[in-house]
């Protein structure tokens, strides 16, 4: 259509294979839609037109590796990059300055991946995972629980997870002990048997979580004694077997727990919220119906609401629920806004020898252009305002839901900002006696 063309690259994880995240599915999806509304917007990149060249990492760094010297060495130069799941991220971020490229992550929660020194040219969209700890210390307190247990599997992500934990435990005097695992959790779990563990916080992979659950049914590592935290981004329905996983416990067992109901023991989940929405306490006669919130149509003219309704209908109205990278999907939509009005706001402040789309990796002067637009990147999206700190990461409210008789309930919300919790529903206890205790040795209450 004669405008120029200005190209970029794109990782998405579109499977998760032995263990990882499988967010490209509806990550890419959303980065798909963002493209199509930047390149139909006149007041953005007047008279260019974004081109996306995308791979499926599955979520593997040495496979990401490939595709990342793909995307420099063949065809026409990048002018920044698009990057998902941590241990990609990390990989990409920690190579790609070496060709001056900026990063924009839309999907890696590692807490490694907040620093500058190790990864100069990175931001993302996606919070850092240790967002989600002061909540959980908040709830430790809440139950008066002292002695918890974190089993992580390997990965730098929950490795950096955990200790940050950990060390928010400390503070509180509240006692962690830590269990980790690659691959199989088998050992992992004897040992919290062993250790009569009942209040355990777990960091790891969908895979891997379903490779927990076969093994906490088999040592009887569940039931009313027990409380489970899980990470809040798998999908909806993560806990039924997957059959292609040859895993040694299945429902044809017989006794196979049913996880979603609360004779299995207590799990919640915390997630990062990630709407455009402005919340506001509503009551009716005096009473609090919980936290309501506006919609406010971002940059891109449309609400998070409006968001959610166009991808929906992107993906032919499927359970979305449960398509890998659903919750992350606003937070990918932003990152190729982001990265768009980073590249307006280059054009606008280039010498005037200097065309974007002329891009090489050795012009520094671009280069440091287009980190400079994104460091002061500051719009409303519609994952709510898109700003990025110096080490990159972004402050969010993170909902506490509880699994209650097949469906998440949301039981409160915390505010990571104002470092304060917001009650909307019940926890529910499988006996109704309450929270149970952390160990056998009940304390005095
Ligand atoms: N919310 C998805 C994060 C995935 C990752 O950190 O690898």
């Amino acid at each position: 259509d004669g405008r120029l063309q200005l190209h970029i690259g794109g990782v998405f994880p579109m499977e998760a294979g032995a263990g990882g995240w499988p967010g490209g599915q509806a990550c890419l999806p959303a980065v798909e839609m963002a493209l199509e509304h930047i390149n139909h917007n006149t007041d953005v990149l007047p008279g260019y037109k974004l081109h996306l060249h995308q791979s499926n990492s599955k979520c593997q760094p040495g496979l990401a590796m490939q595709e990342l010297y793909k995307f420099i060495y063949e065809g026409k130069n990048k002018l920044m990059l698009l990057a998902g799941c941590s241990p990609v991220t990390t990989v990409i971020a920690e190579t790609s300055p070496e060709w001056n490229l900026v990063v924009i992550s839309y999907g890696a929660s590692s807490p490694a991946l907040s620093n500058r020194q190790r990864f100069p040219k990175l931001f993302r969209t996606h919070p850092s995972a240790n967002m989600q700890n002061p909540t959980r210390v908040e709830l430790f307190e809440k139950f008066k629980w002292k002695r918890i247990s974190i089993l992580q599997s390997v990965e730098e992500v929950f490795q950096a997870t955990a200790t940050h934990l950990e060390a928010a435990c400390k503070n509180k005097g509240i006692r962690a002990e830590r269990q980790s695992f690659y691959g199989d959790p088998t050992d992992a779990v004897r040992t919290l048997v062993r250790q009569d563990a009942r209040i355990i916080v777990g960091l790891f992979y969908v895979t891997e979580a379903r490779r927990v659950l076969c093994q906490a049914y088999k040592q009887n590592l569940y039931g009313r004694k027990h409380v489970w935290f899980f990470i809040g981004w798998y999908a909806d329905t993560w806990y039924e077997p997957h059959p292609e996983e040859h895993l040694s416990c299945t429902k044809e067992e017989g006794d196979y727990p049913k996880w979603d109901t609360m004779e299995s023991g207590s799990f919640l989940r915390e997630i990062v919220l990630n709407r455009s929405g402005e919340e506001f306490s509503e009551e009716i006669d005096g009473y609090s119906i919980g936290l309501q919130s506006i919609e406010v149509a971002g940059v891109s003219g449309i609400t998070g609401l409006q968001f959610e309704e166009m991808l929906r209908k992107r993906l032919n109205y499927t359970d979305v629920a449960n398509l890998g990278g659903w919750p992350e999907a606003p937070l990918a939509y932003d990152a190729l806004w982001a990265l768009a009005l980073a590249f307006n706001c280059t054009r606008a402040n280039l010498p005037h020898h200097l065309k974007l789309e002329n891009f090489t990796y050795n012009n520094t002067i671009m280069a440091q252009l287009l980190f400079d637009c994104v460091k002061n990147t500051s719009f409303k999206g519609v994952s709510g305002n898109v700003m990025f700190s110096d080490s990159g990461d972004r402050i969010a409210k993170t909902q506490i839901e509880q699994l209650q008789d097949g469906r998440y309930v949301t039981v409160g919300r915390f505010d990571n900002g104002e470092h304060r919790f917001n009650w909307t529903a019940e926890i529910l206890w499988p006996d109704g006696r309450g929270p149970p205790p952390d160990s056998t040795i009940i304390r005095e209450q």
